[in-house]
């Protein structure tokens, strides 16, 4: 690993604990949207401000973009990486005190860039302990983070073969009929997990192998989450960890990138699952 990924990975991994601490008193909404048109928490634009100013301190960081503000910022020393960041992925679990965390992808072009310009990805889970999941030159590691350090936990992270677990999102009157009709044979085989957060329902994916969508919806046609800061760096750990991502035809990381807030359908898990989701769709 170059040092500069290790800098950077280090730092999410030093900034995400701390972005956790500030939630308690951060639960409620304020007045702004987000730029997907999403009601923003205090906690979104205090996660979102902490993670810029960390990343963008790095001379590695040329660009920081997230899911909270409108535009690219960039550094004026430049920098080779553009990161992308969705600051709490399922921050409405707050409301509730369920899981969520941070996800961040290190792109090697200018943003918007397509999943194959990832060269590192990464989620922090804040679940009851704080772990990190990261894809980097073909590997997926899993750690826990303890007093701002990443120790590792599992080395080579892969999807497990037999899968048990699935989690879809959107509500079933909204699921176009192909999407249902494969729904319905998983839910005969498999157990669901849907928490609400995708990194938390992805991670049980990893743990326990399996399939977890946000589709296309009848009434939201590229479904609900976001190509650069959800989709590409989720699919790039599935990938690496020997599974498969979809839009539903192809990999998530062969959908161009048109626009840094565009949205696309996701699908992930054991390859086959994910084969016989596109099968379905056809
Ligand atoms: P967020 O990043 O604003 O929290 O939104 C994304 C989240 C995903 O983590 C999760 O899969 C999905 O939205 C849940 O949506 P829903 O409440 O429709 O189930
Ligand atoms: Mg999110």
């Amino acid at each position: 690993m170059s040092d500069d990924i290790a800098a950077l990975l280090d730092t999410v991994a030093a900034t995400a604990p701390e972005i956790r601490v500030g939630l308690s008193g951060r639960r409620s909404y304020g007045d702004t949207e987000n730029p997907s048109g999403e009601r923003q928490l205090a906690a979104d634009e205090y996660a979102d401000g902490m993670l810029e100013t960390r990343l963008l301190a790095l001379d590695a960081v040329g660009s920081y973009a997230s899911e909270e503000r409108e535009s690219v910022i960039t550094s004026d020393a430049g920098g080779d990486y553009h990161v992308a960041c969705d600051p709490l992925d399922g921050s409405s679990n707050l409301k509730s005190n369920n899981t969520m965390g941070t996800i961040v992808g290190v792109y090697d072009e200018p943003l918007p860039a397509g999943g194959r310009s990832l060269v590192a990805s990464a989620f922090v889970l804040f679940g009851p302990i704080t772990t990190m999941v990261t894809a980097h030159e073909g590997t997926v590691t899993e750690y826990v983070i303890e007093d701002g350090d990443r120790r590792v936990v599992t080395e080579d992270l892969t999807v497990p073969e037999d899968p048990v677990v699935y989690g879809f999102g959107g509500r079933v009157p909204d699921w176009p009929d192909d999407f249902a009709d494969y729904a319905a044979d998983i839910e005969r085989e498999l157990k669901l997990r849907y928490g609400g957060a995708m990194i938390g329902d992805v991670n049980q994916v990893l743990t326990y192998g399996g399939v977890f969508a946000y589709p296309a919806l009848d009434s939201a046609p590229d479904g609900k989450l976001r190509l650069l800061f959800e989709g590409n760096p989720i699919a790039h750990i599935v990938e690496t960890a020997g599974g498969r991502s979809s839009d539903g035809s192809k990999s998530l990381l062969d959908v161009p990138a048109e626009g840094i807030h565009q949205r696309v359908p996701v699908h992930l898990g054991n390859t086959a699952l994910v084969e016989r989701l596109e099968a379905a769709l056809a």
